[in-house]
């Protein structure tokens, strides 16, 4: 989607801390941290929120999800970590293109 933020940021329109890509997903560093470490695992494909999901998107959610643990190990996170995915105006959502919010490290906000 051409005015989607991270559609923006994912055709590098729109710079940032960028620390994995490959073919379905980019991870970059969120521009307001919750946490000593807080990435933004978002997939290539515009898909506006959980609710959006299509059976076609199975394997790249999978994907993501498998990718969770390896980038937490690549960040040191050894000790745990956190994932997040606020789902709309009610869930919280403010970019309306589908990211896991994976934070570590400090003190996390919310239970
Ligand atoms: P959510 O509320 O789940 O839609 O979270 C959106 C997150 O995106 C929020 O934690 C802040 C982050 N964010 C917003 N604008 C930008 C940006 O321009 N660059 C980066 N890196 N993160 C952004």
């Amino acid at each position: 989607m051409s005015d989607c933020l991270f559609c923006k940021i994912e055709r590098n329109e729109i710079p940032s801390d960028r620390v994995y890509e490959d073919e379905d997903v980019i991870v970059i560093r969120d521009i307001a941290p919750k946490a000593d470490t807080h990435l933004l695992v978002i997939p290539r494909k515009h898909i506006a929120s959980l609710n959006e999901l299509l059976p076609e998107d199975q394997a790249l959610m999978g994907k993501i999800m498998l990718l969770l643990p390896q980038l937490a190990k690549e960040q040191g996170l050894h000790s745990g970590f956190r994932t997040i995915i606020n789902t709309d105006k009610g869930g919280g959502q403010e970019v309306f293109h589908i990211h896991v919010h994976l934070l570590g490290g400090g003190h996390l906000p919310f239970a």
